[in-house]
């Protein structure tokens, strides 16, 4: 079989590269709106901390902070903290109606440690959506502390089945799916990691891409799927600079366009929840010696990727260590090296080295997230 003519190569390349550049398109504006349900003081804002791993909603006190429908944004989810069930300014017959929670794409309804009548009338309002919804027992971390100290000898899988059979029994005749025990002050450890697991896995396509990437990763798993994806916004990336290439980068005899490097470095920053906005809340988990060490590195790779002079010293290393014309997996035109560019592979490979050193960042600060709570410097 004969090669392709390069006219064909060519128009075959353009296509590839501006069906990548789409794509990049629609994941920019995609978003998901995420509704978290319960009565005042269950623990709604710290969820949404934990869950975007972020100080973004602010955590109340003995007063009722949630009155109103409050909007919180992060990347792509948009989080509404919802006011509290049976609320004066929200009554129970209405929630449903006045909060127009039928434009959600899904909610997760918060208890603490009792259910009232009127969450069981919201929770099967929002059932009859026909939406996601998932049902999670918030402060487990504080149900073990409890039963420890008041001489209870379950385990903390029997407590799990004990509070599971409450919640149940108190929703019947509902039939309930699985019920989640969280904890947003050790969110690594308990049901959150498969929580958000479960959300992702209900969802496809580019929604999905957007719940792997906007939600923290507090398991292995979730972080190898930023992996992946992070790989896949640096193939858009490495497309939009064979694109349009702008500084030439001497030395190198490529021309980049630099802030759109500089903007990748942020998205996979982004992805790995690793960002100066993000400072703050790693330091409120990680307390103690490791945990400054690891805000040390967090500063520090994040300056590494912050500037054009330091991106061009980057780039520079690897052009030495790697062959410009070694393609990507993901361009399928082997023979197509020079049209593609060396500016497609070097963008590419330096997505590579940022997401590498991220990743590694991430599972480190993981690997003490998962300690046990009796090893664990915040425990
Ligand atoms: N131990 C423990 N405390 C928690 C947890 N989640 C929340 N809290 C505490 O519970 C209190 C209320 O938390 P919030 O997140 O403000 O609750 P909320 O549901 O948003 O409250 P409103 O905004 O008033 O509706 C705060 O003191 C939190 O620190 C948890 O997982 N474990
Ligand atoms: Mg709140």
């Amino acid at each position: 079989m004969s090669a392709n003519p390069p006219g064909d190569i060519d128009k075959l390349l353009k296509e590839f590269l501006e069906s990548m550049s789409k794509e990049k398109r629609e994941y920019d504006s995609t978003s998901i709106k995420c509704g978290i349900v319960g009565r005042s003081g269950v623990g709604k804002s710290s969820l949404i901390n934990a869950i975007t791993g972020q100080k973004l909603a602010p955590v109340g006190s003995s007063k009722e902070t949630t009155k109103e429908a409050q909007e919180f944004i992060h990347r792509g989810l948009v989080f509404v903290d919802l006011p509290g069930c049976g609320t004066k300014t929200f009554q129970t017959h209405d929630y449903v109606n006045r909060l127009k929670l039928e434009n959600y794409d899904l909610f997760i309804f918060v208890t603490e440690s009792r259910f009232f009548q009127d969450d069981e009338t919201i929770y099967s309002q929002l059932m009859a959506l026909n939406k996601p919804c998932f049902l999670l027992r918030s402060k487990f971390d504080l149900a073990l502390e409890n039963a420890a100290h008041d001489g209870c000898t379950s385990t903390p899988d029997e407590l799990k089945s004990e509070i599971e059979a409450d919640i149940r029994s108190n929703l019947e005749p509902l039939q309930v799916g699985r019920i989640y025990m969280v904890s947003s002050r050790k969110p690594a450890l308990y049901d959150l990691p498969d929580l958000l697991d479960d959300i992702v896995n209900s969802f496809s396509g580019i929604k999905r891409m957007r719940l792997e990437n906007d939600f923290a990763a507090w398991s292995r798993k979730s972080l190898e799927l930023k992996k992946n994806n992070a790989m896949r916004i640096a193939a858009w990336y490495a497309s939009l600079s064979a694109l349009n290439g702008l500084n030439p980068i001497v030395g190198l005899d490529v021309a980049l366009d630099l802030a759109m490097l500089r903007t990748l470095g942020q998205e996979v920053a982004a992805i790995y929840n690793i960002t100066p906005e993000q400072k703050d809340y790693w330091q409120s988990l990680l307390r103690g010696p490791e945990g400054t060490v690891l805000a040390n590195k967090i500063v520090q790779v994040i300056g590494k990727y912050g500037s054009s002079t330091a991106i061009e010293l980057v780039l520079k290393s690897i052009a030495k260590r790697s062959t410009v014309t070694s393609l990507s997996k993901f361009v399928p035109f082997a023979g197509s090296a020079v049209a593609c560019g060396a500016g497609y592979v070097l963008t590419y490979r330096f997505g590579e080295n940022l997401v590498n050193e991220y990743h590694s960042l991430a599972e480190e600060i993981l690997t003490i997230l998962k300690l046990p709570p009796a090893q664990a410097s915040n425990g």
